[in-house]
């Protein structure tokens, strides 16, 4: 599966997360970055809304619960494969179980199932969700070769309870540690921060129990969709062959720069981060190998 790939093998990704129509987060992010990146990607949008539900009053929700497995099995009916899964906001309880059913049927030994359990932020589950979905949640994260929960989340899947950073490393420690309990091999957990001039994500290997950290610069504030913006940039550089660390690195670098434009432009936060400006960049970074000869 990993490798920079050429033109007679690209990669395809089918990304299952709901289309915010306004507001820059979960499909309208992922699809414009994967496919910066050079990898196709298939949608299969769990809800579509007029806006994300953070900030915004009297959104619009359609639930498109009953369209996912009828989709799933067209695609199956038509032989389509996919070097990743990629879920992220799911748009009901119900949704949890159709996804992990999903993901059985599209796995193979060879491709990767990353799952963002988008369901919290800032110490609070989001207002759209039932008290129970945590624990639905919980299963689904079984399925996940690698996991890319936020803080918030991390402490609503493992109990662990929830701290405001600055952390300490045992405290990340502790939260990889729960998570990995859960059945999952490898986490990436973002909003990791020691000070207040570094923000990044831990990267754990459940088979090394190793810890290792991407950080950028910390940017004051809360900007709307980072976390797909960096779910987005960490599939689409895993895809292109990078370790989990390097990836995490680049889809660090990728969100810092889409909210320094943000924070540079003064853009009302609910309107997501400017990403678009940095795809070009991100699609260098991707296809960048290291050492490769020149010519
Ligand atoms: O970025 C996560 C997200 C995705 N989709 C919807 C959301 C949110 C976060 O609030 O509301 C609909």
């Amino acid at each position: 599966m990993r490798g920079v790939f050429g033109i007679k093998n690209q990669r395809r990704v089918a990304a299952v997360h709901d289309i915010s129509c306004f507001g820059r987060c979960s499909l309208t992010v992922a699809l414009p970055i994967i496919s910066a990146a050079g990898i196709e990607c298939c949608v299969m949008p769990t809800a579509i809304l007029s806006t994300h539900t953070g900030g915004f009053d009297g959104y619009t929700f359609r639930d498109l619960t009953d369209d996912l497995t009828p989709t799933a099995e067209h695609w199956s009916r038509l032989g389509i494969s996919f070097d990743a899964v990629y879920t992220g906001f799911l748009g009901s309880f119900e949704q949890l179980a159709i996804v992990s059913d999903i993901i059985d049927r599209f796995k193979t030994d060879k491709n990767l199932v990353l799952i963002d359990p988008v369901m919290a932020d800032n110490g609070q589950l989001y207002s759209i969700f039932p008290d129970s979905f945590p624990d639905g949640m919980r299963r689904l994260c079984k399925k996940a070769d690698v996991l890319v929960p936020n803080v918030t989340e991390a402490a609503f899947l493992t109990g662990v309870k929830y701290l405001e950073g600055p952390y300490g490393e045992s405290y990340i420690a502790e939260l990889l540690g729960e998570t990995e309990k859960l059945g999952v091999k490898n986490i990436v957990l973002t909003g990791v921060h020691f000070d207040d001039s570094e923000l990044g994500a831990a990267v754990y290997d459940a088979a090394t129990k190793k810890i290792s950290y991407a950080m950028g610069q910390r940017i004051e504030g809360y900007y709307h969709g980072t976390g797909d913006v960096f779910g987005s940039a960490f599939l689409s550089a895993l895809l292109c062959g990078k370790d989990h660390l390097e990836a995490a690195q680049i889809a660090v670098d990728f969100t810092v720069g889409s909210i320094k434009r943000t924070k540079e432009a003064m853009t009302d936060v609910r309107y997501g981060v400017n990403f678009e400006a940095g795809l070009g960049e991100l699609a260098v970074r991707c296809r960048q190998t290291v050492g490769a000869p020149r010519g």
